[in-house]
């Protein structure tokens, strides 16, 4: 056999041979360059990418494999107000997501995209998401002019022949378009066509709007395909809590973007839970079905983590601290003049100077912010210490509790259990949350965030609360469901919970309930920790008074809370589950 030359094709497959090439005679790029996932190849296109200053290679001595980009400063967040879901019907894809008609929106793309790669090479980047051999695992093809995302989805998704390999003849995978243009936000647009498996993505380079495989496809097309296919698609980190004894017991937990799903998916136990560990399988998607035992199984599509840099350091997440030591992807942060680099709150004191995530001189001195409170690290999973054995497993892995979760600083206790699936499924639905720099717009604002899915449920959201009423009917043994808030503060202001690896107190009485060896006391919001089934030993500053302050029930709050939850199901209102409105008269008169 004779070497394959870097960038030439590498599949037989008709189908994707075809739509290539269809789409390279509406972008009419100077180049085609297939990518095959090889270690030679990505060194090849990091050379190139340097010389481009797409990157910058940083010091390879203290952080070995390592490389910085600085985005467009207007192109720093995923933009929901540019994110449409194009189904045949406004209705199929419900009040919460923007809308346009398919023939309407391929007109309007075909129009940007026509010669927009003229200059430029265009990568054709074959992806798998999850396990080869899952049945879960997706294929899908990202046609992008952007050096830095062909790279970055090589280090997120299992990129290369091994997509084809999954692929082999057939039709099935997601057909995904990228094009930069000039990065200009009025020429933003990220569209999504669930009926045709398809994502066009123009006028942008940060990681959610471009790297395809992502929210697009893992969240808001996967969520489409689950309703059909009767499977989920869920904004959840997945981890493995395992005891001194050995035995493992798996959690899935949704948060809303930016509220720490990788801090607590990479949590390790304070000293006083000697000989507990905590395995990840992933830190932001789950895709989940139901095994042949009843229970609900879970796989992280992804095969990297793109997480939140600024807060990270050796007491947030010291396994992270690890992770993004080398073959890292830094975006935004600051950049030191040794060649590494710098964030608020990083372990190390701030540089007397450094450059800013724009690029400009940064001293001590300066007001703003050295690295952009959403600047993002993109590492491969097998860098993490605590990667899951299991990761691999085609079949995923089986599902105790699901956890939900939000930033808030009033109202929402630090935890309670559901009484029942759809008493779970209300929890999930009604869900809010302080906004977050991920987005654009809006921070601090408490919003509805339906199972942390408000930005990526890629149909009607009321359809997506009944899929999940559904699904409870194809589980013998349905995960426990919770809730937890680590962000509930005093009327000083002041944390009531310390958090962090603390975290591992609430997930441990969690876990003790799915194995029926935790007391609880009922309360009007479900089941919460009796004081004797609740470690606070070794807090320091922890009294028994502090714990009655976070789980506190407080009326007033929750009869505000009840009025914002009613504007989301108002909104709902014509595809709402009548189970749910059943819950919320359930919930006031218990209340
Ligand atoms: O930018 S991403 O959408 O990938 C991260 C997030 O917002 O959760
Ligand atoms: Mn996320």
């Amino acid at each position: 056999m004779t070497k394959r030359e870097a960038g030439a094709c590498n599949t037989t497959n008709p189908t994707v041979l075809s739509w290539v090439e269809a789409q390279a005679r509406l972008c009419r790029p100077d180049q085609i360059f297939w990518c095959d996932g090889s270690e030679t190849e990505r060194q090849l296109l990091t050379d190139r990418a340097v010389t481009e200053g797409v990157l910058i290679r940083l010091n390879q001595t203290k952080l070995p494999g390592c490389y910085y980009h600085r985005s467009h400063p207007n192109d720093v967040a995923r933009v929901e107000q540019c994110t449409y879901i194009c189904t045949e019907t406004e209705e199929e894809a419900g009040p919460t997501n923007n809308w346009m008609q398919p023939k309407a929106m391929y007109a309007l793309l075909r129009e940007h995209c026509d010669g927009a790669m003229r200059g430029r090479t265009m990568f054709v980047v074959p992806y798998l998401m999850g396990p080869p051999g899952s049945p879960l695992a997706k294929v899908g093809v990202e046609l992008t002019d952007s050096i830095y995302v062909a790279l970055s989805m090589r280090i997120m998704t299992r990129m290369g022949d091994i997509a084809y390999e999954q692929l082999g003849a057939s039709e099935d995978f997601n057909r995904g378009l990228h094009c930069m243009l000039d990065v200009h936000p009025k020429r933003r647009i990220i569209a999504h066509f669930p009926h045709d498996n398809a994502i066009i993505s123009i006028g942008s380079n940060y990681g959610g709007n471009v790297l395809l495989g992502k929210k697009c496809l893992s969240l808001r097309i996967g969520s489409y395909l689950g309703r059909r296919e009767g499977w989920m698609a869920e904004h959840m980190l997945i981890l493995g809590l395992e005891s001194p004894e050995g035995k493992k017991t798996y959690v899935a937990a949704a948060f809303p973007s930016a509220c720490g799903k990788t801090n607590f998916a990479m949590l390790i136990p304070p000293p006083r839970f000697k000989g507990w560990k905590v395995w990840t399988v992933g830190d932001d998607i789950a895709w989940m079905r139901p095994g042949p035992d009843g229970r609900l199984y879970a796989i992280n599509p992804e095969a990297g983590y793109f997480g939140v840099v600024p807060g990270t350091n050796s007491r947030s997440n010291p396994n992270a601290m690890k992770l993004i030591e080398r073959d890292t992807i830094y975006t935004n942060v600051a950049l030191k003049p040794d060649g590494t680099v710098w964030w608020e709150h990083h372990d190390e004191p701030a540089p007397e100077k450094c450059l800013d995530w724009r690029g400009q001189e940064w001293t001590l001195h300066s007001k703003e912010k050295a690295a952009h409170p959403n600047s993002r690290f993109a590492a491969p999973m097998t860098n993490n210490p605590m990667l899951d054995p299991r990761v691999n497993d085609p079949e995923g892995v089986p599902i105790s509790a699901i956890i939900f979760g939000g930033r808030r600083a009033d109202t929402m206790p630090l935890v309670y259990q559901a009484f029942n699936w759809i008493h779970g499924v209300y929890i999930g639905a009604t869900m809010g949350s302080e906004m977050t720099a991920a987005a654009v717009g809006g921070a601090g604002q408490v919003r509805r965030d339906p199972m942390a899915m408000l930005p990526f449920c890629g149909y009607n959201m009321g359809d997506y609360f009944r899929h999940w009423l559904t699904m409870r009917k194809h589980l013998k043994h349905p995960p426990r469901i919770f809730h937890v808030n680590w962000f509930r503060r005093d009327a000083n202001g002041h944390y009531l919970w310390p958090g962090f690896c603390e975290n591992m107190r609430v997930l441990k009485w969690i876990v003790d309930r799915c194995a029926g060896k935790a007391d609880a006391d009922e309360t009007p919001l479900g089941w919460v920790p009796g004081p004797e089934c609740f470690d606070v030993e070794g807090l320091t500053d922890f009294s028994p008074d502090k714990l009655a302050q976070v789980q506190h029930l407080n009326y007033p709050d929750w009869r505000r809370e009840l009025l914002m939850q009613d504007e989301l199901f108002m909104k709902l209102y014509s595809h709402l589950p009548k189970e749910l409105i059943f819950q919320r008269e359930l919930l006031v008169a218990r209340l």
